[in-house]
């Protein structure tokens, strides 16, 4: 507390002021000095807290589900993940929403459509796939796909596959903060597959070359599928041939292939390699995230707690809370996969960034 200071309200309650304030109150309103200085903080003050889920207490409940309710009555079996200073607005960390997804194959969920906009990160299980306005993607381990607000898109797992579980990331805290959510169900229980299967990838995601002869004038990213293989090669090469951040080791954002922005307007992502016993320097900025660990081990510091964390864990942080990364291991990576809000912190100018 800064008592005093010039500008900041330092107003004692009196008997009058106190009848003045209720008074104020029946009308409505308010005395801006009995608020200005919660509403207006000197620096970002989170409500979230620094968390972390681990797989292995999840994931038997995360099964669980299967038996206990069917995707027809619940519409999907998701644990979602509630951060205790945010359960107000089911949101994992600042505006973000995250949750564990479990179908079992030959289930596909019906088709709809909202605005918030979503992504699907693939943990285990093989033959899950989704469909993105027609266009059919299929999904494999570590491989993200988008379901940007507005798209028509289902999720299933195919006949042959094996009960796959994959981690949802929303807006929907965000959306309906602004109050500008909407959520239809398709007219068919399911949409056509229009396109060829996989048919963004084979155009979108050439390394370094843009492909002609289409146009593109939505604000998400036309490829809607980023692949473990390729992101982890690039990941790898990028580690071994330059030092990349001193606070995040070498760590690569997911892109909009056509104009390097992130991949929606509203959720960016990105996915960190840590060298065999790299450890990060600590940094805070503004926007919140939500990791999984993607491979590897080690563990993170976010706010003074410590945090060891392996493959499949979650874990977050909040806006401007200090963190920084260690892999716990002197000859494998860690890499983590994450996803934030920058795209909103950066278009609304409120990016701020600090080093130890
Ligand atoms: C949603 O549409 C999905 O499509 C998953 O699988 C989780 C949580 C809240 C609102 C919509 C999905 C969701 C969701």
């Amino acid at each position: 507390m800064r008592e005093n200071v010039a500008g900041r309200a330092n107003v004692e309650d009196t008997p009058e002021l106190e009848a003045y304030y209720a008074e104020l109150d029946t009308l409505d309103a308010g005395a801006l000095w009995t608020v200005a200085n919660t509403i207006e903080p000197w620096e970002p003050v989170s409500r979230s807290h620094p968390m972390m889920w681990r797989y292995a207490d999840l994931r038997g409940h995360v099964l669980r589900s299967l038996d206990l309710v069917t995707p027809e009555r619940a519409g999907r079996r998701v644990v979602y993940l509630v951060n205790p200073g945010r359960k107000d607005v089911a949101a994992a960390v600042g505006w973000l929403y995250t949750g564990l997804q479990v179908m079992n194959p030959g289930e596909q969920a019906s088709s709809h459509r909202h605005s918030s906009s979503a992504l699907r990160f693939i943990m285990e299980g093989e033959g899950a796939y989704t469909v993105v306005d027609g266009h059919k993607i299929t999904l494999g381990r570590n491989d993200f796909v988008l379901t940007p607000n507005g798209t028509w898109h289902e999720h299933g797992v195919s006949a042959e596959g094996t009960t796959c579980i994959w981690q949802d990331g929303l807006d929907i805290p965000l959306v309906n903060a602004m109050e500008a959510n909407f959520f239809e169900v398709h007219p068919k229980l399911a949409q056509e597959v229009s396109f060829p299967v996989d048919d963004t990838s084979a155009i979108y995601a050439a390394p370094a070359l843009h492909p002609t002869g289409g146009s593109w004038d939505k604000p998400h990213s036309p490829l809607l599928k980023y692949e473990w293989a390729p992101t982890y090669d690039s990941l790898r090469r990028y580690a071994a041939a330059a030092p990349g951040s001193p606070y995040d080791g070498a760590l690569m954002r997911y892109v909009n292939p056509l104009t390097g922005g992130h991949v929606m307007p509203t959720i960016g992502a990105a996915m960190q390699l840590l060298r065999p016993g790299e450890a990060t320097k600590a940094h805070r900025h503004t926007g919140s995230a939500v990791y999984q660990c993607a491979k590897g081990s080690g563990h993170s510091i976010i706010a003074g707690q410590r945090f060891d964390w392996s493959e499949r864990d979650i874990f977050c942080i909040p806006s401007w809370a200090w963190h920084q990364h260690a892999n716990a291991s002197a000859s494998e990576d860690a890499v983590l996969f994450q996803f934030n809000d920058l795209p909103v912190i950066e278009s609304l100018g409120l990016y701020r960034e600090e080093g130890a």
